[in-house]
């Protein structure tokens, strides 16, 4: 069992409540109506309709009273902000990359990343795709590969690491498409996709050497890396005593750079940021980002919100705060798994997922069976969870065919610091309820599909 620094064995929160949101429950009838109206996808549901918001921990978590008065502290200078130095300075320091980048979220800094190195026809391999992550490397005229470790494409094995690249993957792709085409590798801390699954520090290390080897770079996708030292720290032979910001910053000196959704890890509503050590790919970002999102002293945020960040990475580092993250996460996911609710295992650190194939199996994958979960349990209980499967992995853009992805998951995501021990106990029980009754729950048809990110705005109908 994991303790905290106090050697407690509980996840308890390292923090009292100052301020509270209302929220409502609605009727069995009015949520009938809402998601009918949301053409049964859970991103088009007002949130006033919703009771345990699980959609995402993405800007969804609670600030702290610390970071409430950074906002006061906000300098709306043009140019200059005293808030980028602040945050320029606690990137330094806990990532330890030299040059910064601020945008306006993660997908903003994706955008300048891929179109500074992808070229024409080049191969970006990376563990697992992410959506926009993924959607910024094709538009850049690049072709993502996967060559995460087959383990992360099932959700029943228990590997510790699922996060981790296979480095043979890698090898076959550069011997296939020679190195010169290869722009840079993505690596994912805490693999989103996969059910947030970490990569360990060995299999970084070896990748440093190859990459080394290969002249290419290791980009990081940094959203949820501090997670991603938790597990290290648990998991990882030789790092059970050192703190999770070593090991962060472990991660981030065996890379070249990294884009960031700073709406996760570390506690804000909005921002994110690129970073890197090159000084030439930096004067390109510093460049683009004036084109995309704003002056590259605040990309597309008010000074603000880089202070609200720069606060954020101190209280994201915290090993008590993460030990309440995660030890929330797991409670949750114990409870599902008593329940015999199939989910991915290992459990992650800001989800729980379902594997919709095991739990509705008379449901053919082109029925939609995640999104179809997804809006069942909304139905049941006003609980908003997000589909990870057949609908958000899109279509091959060679075959113009649906990807059916070897995951069809609902994910149950957790904010950060937002919801208690009785909100979890509500969300096993109505999950568990639904469990009871799935035999008799019918799949979806899209009856209206977007070209970018369909899964965002994509409508459906019952199949009857
Ligand atoms: C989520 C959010 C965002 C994200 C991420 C990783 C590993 C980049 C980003 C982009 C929001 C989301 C985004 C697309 C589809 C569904 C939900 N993930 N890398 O809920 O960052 O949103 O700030 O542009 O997880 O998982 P941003």
């Amino acid at each position: 069992m994991t303790t905290n620094t106090n050697n407690r064995p509980s996840w308890a929160e390292p923090y009292k409540i100052k301020s509270v949101e209302l929220i409502r429950m609605t009727t069995r009838e009015e949520r009938e109506q809402a998601i009918r109206e949301a053409g049964y996808n859970t991103f088009l549901i007002r949130s006033r309709d919703v009771y345990i918001d699980l959609l995402t921990d993405s800007g969804t978590s609670a600030m702290s009273d610390r970071q409430w008065a950074g906002l006061m502290m906000g300098d709306e200078s043009y140019s200059g902000s005293e808030n980028f130095y602040h945050l320029e300075a606690a990137i330094r320091k806990y990532y330890g990359y030299e040059h910064i980048v601020p945008t306006h979220q993660g997908r903003g800094a994706e955008n300048l990343l891929s179109q500074i190195l992808i070229k024409e026809g080049d191969y970006v391999p990376g563990n697992m795709y992410f959506t926009t992550t993924r959607l910024h490397q094709e538009l850049a005229g690049g072709n993502f590969v996967d060559v995460i470790v087959d383990e992360a494409h099932d959700p029943a094995s228990r590997h510790p690491f699922k996060g981790n690249v296979d480095i043979e993957k890698l090898d076959r792709l550069v011997q296939k498409v020679g190195a010169d085409h290869i722009p840079y590798l993505s690596l994912e801390g805490n693999v989103n996709m996969a059910g947030g699954q970490p990569f360990s520090m060995a299999n970084l290390k070896e990748l440093n050497a190859y990459c080394g080897q290969h002249n290419i770079p290791i980009m990081l996708d940094a959203t949820r890396t501090i997670e991603n030292a938790w597990f290290i720290r648990e998991r990882e032979e030789g790092y059970a005593d050192k703190s999770v910001r070593a090991i962060l910053r472990e991660i981030c000196d065996l890379t070249d750079g990294c884009t960031m959704s700073a709406k996760k890890d570390l506690l804000v509503n909005i921002g994110g940021f690129f970073a890197c050590n090159d000084e030439s790919i930096f004067r390109k970002a510093q460049n683009l980002v004036v084109v995309y999102e704003g002056l590259h002293t605040y990309g597309g945020l008010a000074g603000r919100d880089m202070e609200a960040m720069a606060i954020g990475i101190e209280e994201a580092v915290m090993e008590e705060h993460q030990a309440a993250r995660i030890g929330q996460v797991r409670y949750l996911g114990s409870k599902l798994r008593d329940a015999g609710v199939p989910i991915v295992n290992p459990i992650g650190s800001h989800a729980i997922f379902i594997d919709a194939r095991e739990f509705l199996p008379h449901l053919d994958q082109e029925d939609y069976p995640a999104q179809t979960l997804a809006a069942e349990l909304y139905l049941e209980a006003g609980i908003r969870t997000m589909e990870r499967g057949n609908v958000s992995a899109g279509r091959d853009p060679e075959t113009g065919k649906n990807r059916r992805p070897a995951l069809e998951l609902v994910r149950l995501t957790l904010p950060r610091r937002v919801y208690t021990q009785a909100h979890m106990d509500v969300v096993a029980e109505s999950v568990a309820r639904v469990f009871e009754k799935r035999a008799s729950i019918k799949g979806l048809k899209m009856v209206y599909e977007p070209e970018y990110l369909r899964f965002f705005q994509a409508r459906f109908e019952p199949l009857t």
